[in-house]
């Protein structure tokens, strides 16, 4: 049984999108969704996060569904859980249990299982009174008679030697993905001085970032229908045509609501996208909540200090969804973010030249930074700034767009007339060379 609460400010549609994705993730951790609960509230009750009339009709339609457990798609405080748990008589969890359960299932390489282990200790540490608890009721009472009179019987002190464990365990982990840190470090080190540059394939989880990596770089990286297929990151050489080779990075797919504890775990790996030279950031296309996607992956990539970096976004699964729809979409984020998406598709091939194109022009040999005045019959140029680097500042007056921009040589060229200083002004001209 799963269930939503409908808070302001948003919708009912946007509460049942929520649960949709709920019930996906479940169905990767293999749980199957037997029903729904929504309640609209002003804020969360304290103590049970839906309303005390609530529960008790949430106990009843569970024990006549014959549900094993409540997952509630926010995240629940350690009482609030607790007091689910006693009042409706099943397992009561969230979601960001169930998002670790799933990263536990997916991690393979050995920095993927620390990193799992110790989001996932962090989210047990605060819960651990309300296991110790249950587990002394389980041995007959004594313990939890002990709690009600002093409040430090034999249960409570088992409580403190597992606390001290896990607080080594956390330590040591800490530990152990600082040395991993350090390897990618000097890895990512190396990369600069050859001045290798790389382009990271960042997005929603499914969005098809692996699917890209293989259809542009001939990789092998599993690709399934599952959320959070792809933990560990993996790197991949990329000719461009102009002779140039570059890396393409695939990494862990993001999520709204993405579990803090999560984001701290794999920063590591999710740094791997900070340093990128380029994001690449791919949406699926043909998902109804794209848009909502863009939005919480760009929050992630705030939240991970990569917010400023270069973007570029990728609509993947053009053939699974019709024109209409995919160009509204663009009109929509190019109105709305002044974003300029690249359309492909990762099973038809169709676009990946065009998006190879674009990743060429977006990673410059020589990066030029200009600023100047351009009128508006020639705003062609700015879009043109816009497709070709990254534009730091712009604002219109009556004649035309200021801006100033990082650009390749080719865009400093074709904007040159307009610019308050000419960025080739040093360089002499071929035919004034070696004269
Ligand atoms: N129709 C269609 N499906 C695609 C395309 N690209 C990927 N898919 C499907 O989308 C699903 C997810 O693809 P992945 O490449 O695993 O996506 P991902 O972004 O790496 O996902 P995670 O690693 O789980 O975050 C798979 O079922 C793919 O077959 C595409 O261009 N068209
Ligand atoms: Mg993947």
């Amino acid at each position: 049984m799963i269930v939503g609460v409908q808070l302001p400010g948003r919708t009912a549609a946007d509460v049942d999108a929520s649960l949709d994705e709920l019930t996906a993730l479940l169905d990767t951790a293999g749980a199957e969704v037997v029903d729904r609960v929504v309640q609209r509230r002003d804020a969360p009750d304290a103590a049970t996060y839906i309303g005390g009339g609530k529960v008790d009709e949430l106990a009843e339609v569970v024990t006549a569904v014959g549900a094993d457990a409540v997952v509630f798609d926010d995240d629940l405080s350690p009482a609030q859980q607790r007091t689910l748990e006693e009042r409706v008589g099943q397992k009561v969890l969230d979601r960001t249990i169930v998002i670790l359960d799933i990263f536990a299932q997916h991690a393979t390489s050995k920095e993927g299982k620390a990193q799992v282990e110790l989001a996932q200790l962090t989210y047990l540490l605060p819960r651990l009174r309300g296991w110790g608890t249950a587990l002394s009721r389980q041995a007959g009472g004594r313990a939890a008679g002990g709690v009600g009179i002093g409040g430090r019987g034999p249960g409570e002190t088992q409580l403190e030697v597992d606390r001290r464990r896990i607080m080594r365990r956390i330590a040591k982990l800490r530990r152990d993905l600082q040395s991993y840190a350090q390897i990618r470090e000097t890895k990512a080190n190396e990369r600069e001085r050859n001045q290798v540059q790389v382009a990271a394939l960042v997005g929603y989880t499914n969005a098809g970032k692996s699917s890209l990596l293989n259809a542009l770089t001939g990789a092998d990286v599993r690709v399934e229908d599952k959320l959070f297929a792809t933990l560990d990151p993996t790197v991949r050489q990329l000719p461009l045509d102009d002779g140039r080779h570059i890396v393409v990075t695939d990494t862990v797919g993001f999520i709204a609501k993405l579990p803090h504890g999560l984001v701290e775990a794999f920063t590591s790996t999710l740094e791997e996208s900070t340093r990128a030279d380029l994001l690449l950031h791919v949406v699926d296309a043909a998902h109804p909540e794209a848009e909502a996607q863009i939005l919480a992956v760009r929050e992630v990539l705030d939240e991970i200090g990569a917010g400023h970096r270069p973007d570029q976004l990728v609509f993947n699964k053009i053939d699974d969804v019709d024109r209409a729809t995919v160009d509204a979409l663009v009109r929509r984020v190019q109105v709305e973010l002044g974003a300029d998406p690249v359309l492909v598709s990762a099973h038809t091939g169709e676009g990946l030249d065009d998006l190879v194109d674009r990743i060429r022009h977006r990673l410059p040999g020589t990066r030029y930074r200009v600023s100047g005045h351009v009128p508006y019959a020639r705003q062609d140029l700015v879009a043109l700034a816009h497709r070709s680097g990254s534009v730091l500042e712009e604002g219109h007056d009556a004649t035309g767009t200021t801006l100033v921009a990082d650009v390749d040589k080719d865009a400093a060229l074709e904007l040159r007339d307009y610019l308050d200083e000419d960025p080739f002004a040093a360089e002499p001209e071929p035919w004034e060379r070696g004269g």
